[in-house]
């Protein structure tokens, strides 16, 4: 790859709605790194199948959220946004990696275990091996950076032993990569259990704010919001934990700091200070809708954008994966 700016490699899996966790935490960080970094964003379709599906819905879920990341400000002409299953690579790569990671790794994996104890009924050989999966994503294009929420920091852990293993028996094949962990808003919390995250899994529809809510569903579910009986607007995550996430998103979208949150808010109830947060995040999420619709509207555009990507994706992908065949010592194709 021509390093003349360096790789970001980042993604979300391709299933469920996504709530204002997700914005915050990663889709709003995202738009305009392009400036600094070559931006690679998947939609990661093929992650997705460590979970059944139903196919109708997850065809439509996978390109809402494609569309969402063009809608919330990421430019496709700027950067390659793509469905992981457009390019055949990453199963390719899959593989491979497999091959040079060890049980022991991957039995570690907390998330490997809380899915499996979601899904006691389907704990499937793709759910252990997950983690070489999401490394073939990044090694393909040689990230040097991704951004990920915490939970997501062992994987990376496990990508950059593995590229690192191969590096030390093959020479010199995979950049190795960095994690980059938002510091704001890395965490937003449930409106109903505020000390559990925000999760586009969770079952409470009331819990969770999706991008595609309209501004009176938002409001209403802001009011709905579990705070505690001190009816002051403080920040104090230990003791007030619901109240703190409220004024972590405002500040969020309003640019406003604690402090000033705190002074806007003296001497008003929850009713005054919720009614705001769901206001400020309506008119936060207003502009999106507006292009969302129109994306809705003329599906040409978007269908283009995915066509024209995954080209350019499998073109970076197909370079480092004809290296790797190479230096394990696979048979060239003859042509
Ligand atoms: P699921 O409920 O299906 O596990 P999720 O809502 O946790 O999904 P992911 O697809 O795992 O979302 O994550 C996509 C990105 O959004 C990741 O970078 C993740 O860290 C970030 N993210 C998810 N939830 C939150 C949250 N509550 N606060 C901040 N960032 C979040
Ligand atoms: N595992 C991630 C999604 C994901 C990803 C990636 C993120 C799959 N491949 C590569 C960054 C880089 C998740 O569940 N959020």
């Amino acid at each position: 790859m021509e390093k003349e700016k360096k790789v970001l490699y980042s993604g979300m899996q391709a299933t469920g709605l996504l709530t204002i966790g997700n914005y915050i935490g990663a889709l709003k960080n995202w738009v305009n790194l392009n400036e600094e970094y070559d931006c690679f964003f998947g939609v990661m379709d093929l992650h997705s199948l460590t979970v059944r599906q139903n196919p109708a819905e997850f065809r439509k879920a996978a390109r809402r959220i494609y569309t969402q990341y063009v809608a919330a400000g990421l430019d496709p002409e700027k950067n390659c946004i793509y469905f992981q299953s457009h390019v055949p690579a990453h199963t390719q790569l899959g593989w491979v990696l497999d091959c040079f990671t060890y049980m022991g790794e991957l039995n570690r994996m907390t998330q490997f275990k809380d899915k499996s104890a979601k899904h006691a009924d389907n704990i499937n050989a793709g759910l252990f091996t997950y983690p070489s999966l999401m490394a073939a994503d990044i090694l393909l294009y040689q990230a040097d950076v991704v951004p990920i929420g915490a939970d997501q920091k062992q994987h990376l852990e496990i990508c950059r032993d593995i590229a690192e293993r191969m590096n030390n028996i093959y020479g010199d094949i995979f950049t190795i990569p960095e994690g980059y962990f938002p510091k704001i808003g890395a965490k937003i919390m449930s409106l109903a259990e505020p000390t559990k995250k925000m999760s586009k899994s969770d079952e409470n529809v009331n819990a969770t704010i999706y991008l595609v809510d309209d501004k009176d569903t938002i409001i209403r579910k802001f009011k709905k919001a579990v705070t505690d009986s001190e009816a002051q607007v403080r920040y104090d995550v230990e003791n007030k934990p619901g109240v703190s996430n409220l004024m972590e998103i405002y500040g969020i979208v309003t640019e406003k700091s604690m402090d000033a949150i705190e002074k806007e808010f003296e001497g008003k109830g929850y009713g005054d200070f919720k009614l705001a947060v769901g206001e400020a995040v309506a008119d936060a999420l207003e502009p999106m809708h507006k292009r969302y619709a129109e994306f809705e509207q003329d599906k040409s555009y978007i269908d283009k954008c995915i066509k024209d990507n995954a080209e350019k994706a499998s073109y970076y992908a197909n370079k480092t994966l004809r290296k790797v065949y190479k230096k394990l010592g696979l048979n060239e194709m003859i042509r």
